[in-house]
């Protein structure tokens, strides 16, 4: 194929779309929303849904990246990752989150693992939002054996990450527990022992975030789930427990957050199961709408809109 750019280039794609309302995804199935803020713009990184109508249960084997400054004209890049990156994991492209540090970009995401009872957590890397992302470690960064308070195999989930103001990093996530762990500077290894945070009715899907001197965890609760979330001033807890953020979201069995700051206003990001006749809980689609915080630092209930 020729083109403009030369001989022997493939042409270049338009992969731009613009959301019509909630869900802002609509030509793919997309779930367990992650969003990270890099140089203007915002970068939303989601699971791919791929179970066809009729199966239920989940079939994700790859990573989406769209990105957007509006979050109404979006940009689809390349899937920068793919599970089959990682050699030691079997399958299923689950719950992931992405931070920089110092320039390279760290995504850590749940997998099946391919030798280790159950679900795993893996961390890829990357010089730029969008990818190629490569295995940074070659095995997993946490893997069933080393969560010895688990009774079940898939409590390795939903990692979230963040980077406090003194520079150190931590790594949260869980399944009916929910873990936290200190990561080096490398952001590719646990520095000490996994801890358990006691949370009330956690479900999966913890999202840490911080503002104006107060930690948020936010997770799902229950099931089908509801996000909730606690409130401290240190990430080491004790958590105030602080009630219902986002209802059941339409059809959808599970949700799951990532709630970031960009251009002066606050959005929370999620999925619910409502496109069309065939969207549910094992075709979930990305939706965003407006956070807001009360005074006191406490958030006010989001409620899903149509624009
Ligand atoms: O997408 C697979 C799983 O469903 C995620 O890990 C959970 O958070 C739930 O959304």
């Amino acid at each position: 194929v020729l083109n403009a750019a030369g001989a022997g280039k493939a042409p270049a794609v338009d992969t731009s779309f613009v959301a019509k309302g909630n869900p802002v995804i609509q030509h793919k199935y997309t779930a367990d929303p992650a969003a990270l803020v890099h140089d203007g713009r915002v970068y939303v990184y989601a699971g791919h849904d791929v179970a066809p109508p009729g199966k239920e249960f989940y079939e994700m084997h790859e990573w989406l990246c769209f990105s957007t400054t509006d979050f109404v004209n979006w940009q689809e890049h390349p899937s920068p990752l793919n599970v089959k990156q990682f050699t030691w994991a079997k399958d299923d492209a689950w719950a992931s989150q992405v931070i920089e540090r110092n320039g390279k970009f760290y995504w850590y995401v749940a997998v099946e693992h391919a030798t280790v009872r159950g679900k795993a957590i893996g961390v890829a890397v990357s010089d730029s939002p969008t990818g190629p992302f490569v295995d940074a470690r070659g095995s997993a960064l946490v893997t069933n054996d080393m969560t010895k308070a688990a009774t079940i195999s898939w409590d390795d989930i939903d990692p979230t990450v963040i980077i406090d103001d003194d520079g150190q990093a931590y790594l949260f996530w869980g399944n009916t527990k929910c873990y936290y762990a200190k990561l080096k500077e490398n952001m590719t290894e646990l520095d000490g022992d996994i801890q358990v945070v006691d949370l009330p009715a956690f479900t999966e899907a913890p999202w840490i975030h911080k503002k104006n001197g107060w930690y948020y965890l936010s997770y799902a609760s229950g099931f089908p789930e509801k996000i909730v979330y606690a409130m401290s001033k240190n990430i080491h807890g004790p958590w105030q427990y602080k009630g219902i953020l986002n209802e059941i979201a339409g059809n959808s069995n599970t949700n799951h957050q990532a709630i970031i700051d960009y251009k002066g206003k606050s959005y929370f990001i999620y999925h619910n199961g409502a496109i069309n006749t065939q969207g549910g809980s094992f075709r979930r689609s990305v939706c965003v709408d407006a956070l807001r915080y009360n005074r006191d630092g406490t958030l006010q209930r989001v409620v899903m809109t149509s624009e």
